[in-house]
């Protein structure tokens, strides 16, 4: 097979970028390890920054997510006492809209046969190669037959364990890693959330979160050590956990019910450069990873592909080669951005093992100053809401 550019990956960076491509005329082939059932399966992302609804709005896809998605003009920050209210709306002048990443992936999916976008699930043991010249090839299993794709450019969406970041040399690409000592426990019921727009809690016995993703579904997590089992963590004693570090009010609001859906998902920040070496070039998780407190990592992809597509449509449609040669630095500069609010907000909203009395009294300064500014209000408002493109 012979296509313009190879997507590895069929997570939201993949499917994004292969309908920005092909809105453009431009062809190419997506390649994805997992079938279609199972990436619809697991749940992730339920915030999404203007960047990613205009994406969707642009594709002529976002109809669904304009009906059944909630517009958010705020969120909150839990102290144990009070919560402190960002109001984006007022702040920005902007909102964030609640619809899950399993909506989007879903909405993308459905639409890739009448856009003509070709995606291979079920697709085993995928290699790269010859990423160095500009004839790279991708090579795969499906159904016990190797097949290969010839390509002019092979973009890497494979997320944070797929092959196209480990098929950089070690000289040339430099990870910046970052590991925390917890990760989120995350419950997923059919039962109204307790509260209209999300609560991020501090409490003396750890961070809390209070999500949903409809009227009548709620998400919610609580940071658990790394060592932790979710078999450990009976729906009964999660909700009771969420009770206590919520607090009293949203405790007074929230409605138990079975978890249709519990994980232990580790928390990381992680970058990667370059982002592309040769006639490669990584997006979304493949390059970067943050920790989920500032509901980054899925609107991240969507940036990526941005200013990915418009690099490769001035490349295949106006010969236009700065476009791709300044991929990488373009889209770095928004990322360590993501990634440092994604960090300072970890760092603020979680109690680490290793703080003492000193950093928890920095940490009570710091939501009390936030509490008593806009002009800290408005900084974080401005950095949840995403920052422009
Ligand atoms: P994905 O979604 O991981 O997709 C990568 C795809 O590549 C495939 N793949 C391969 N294909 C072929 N060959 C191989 N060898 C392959 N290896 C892997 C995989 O099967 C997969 O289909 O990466 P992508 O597209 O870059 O998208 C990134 C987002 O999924 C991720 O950043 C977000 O989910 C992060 N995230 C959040 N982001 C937000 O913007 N807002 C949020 O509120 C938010 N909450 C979250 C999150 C992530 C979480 N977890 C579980 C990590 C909450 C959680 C709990
Ligand atoms: C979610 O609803 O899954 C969610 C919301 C906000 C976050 C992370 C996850 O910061």
């Amino acid at each position: 097979m012979k296509t313009q550019v190879a997507i590895i990956g069929a997570g939201p960076a993949g499917l994004m970028l292969g309908h920005l491509l092909r809105a453009e005329g431009i062809d190419c082939i997506v390649i994805e390890r997992a079938s279609g059932d199972y990436i619809l399966g697991r749940i992730r992302a339920g915030v999404l920054e203007r960047v990613t609804t205009d994406l969707m709005d642009r594709l002529d896809l976002g109809a669904r997510m304009h009906k059944e998605g909630l517009p958010h003009d705020g969120f909150n920050l839990a102290d144990g006492e009070r919560l402190i209210r960002i109001d984006i709306a007022a702040l920005t002048g902007k909102q964030v809209m609640v619809y899950g990443q399993t909506e989007i992936t879903r909405d993308l999916m459905d639409a890739a046969p009448s856009r003509g976008l070709e995606v291979i699930y079920d697709a085993d043991d995928v290699a790269l190669h010859d990423i160095e010249g500009d004839a790279p090839f991708v090579t795969f299993t499906k159904d016990g037959k190797e097949q290969r794709i010839d390509a002019r450019f092979i973009c890497g969406c494979d997320g944070f364990h797929g092959p196209s970041r480990q098929a950089i040399p070690a000289s040339v690409g430099k990870p910046f890693e970052l590991v925390y000592p917890f990760g989120w426990l995350g419950i997923l019921a059919d039962v109204p959330p307790c509260n209209h727009e999300l609560i991020y809690a501090n409490h003396d016995r750890g961070f809390a979160l209070a999500s949903m993703r409809s009227p009548t579904r709620s998400r919610y997590y609580i940071d658990v050590p790394v060592t932790e089992k979710v078999e450990d963590w009976s729906d009964d004693r999660i909700w009771d956990e969420l009770a206590t570090r919520l607090g009293p009010d949203a405790a007074a609001h929230m409605t138990r019910g079975p978890s249709i859906e519990k994980s232990i998902a580790p928390l990381r920040s992680f970058v990667f450069e370059p982002m592309q070496h040769g006639s490669l070039f990584l997006a979304g998780d493949a390059a970067h990873i943050v920790p989920p407190t500032g509901a980054k990592g899925l609107n991240l992809a969507a940036s990526d592909v941005t200013y990915l597509s418009d690099a490769l449509i001035g490349y295949f449609k106006r010969n236009d080669r700065d476009g791709v040669a300044g991929y990488s630095t373009k889209a770095l500069a928004r990322v360590w951005k993501s990634e440092r609010f994604s960090w300072s907000l970890t760092k603020l909203m979680h109690r680490f093992p290793n703080d003492g009395p000193f950093e928890r009294r920095v940490q009570v300064a710091e939501l009390a100053y936030i509490a008593s500014s806009e002009a800290a209000q408005i900084s974080i408002a401005e950095n949840y809401v995403g920052l422009p493109l």
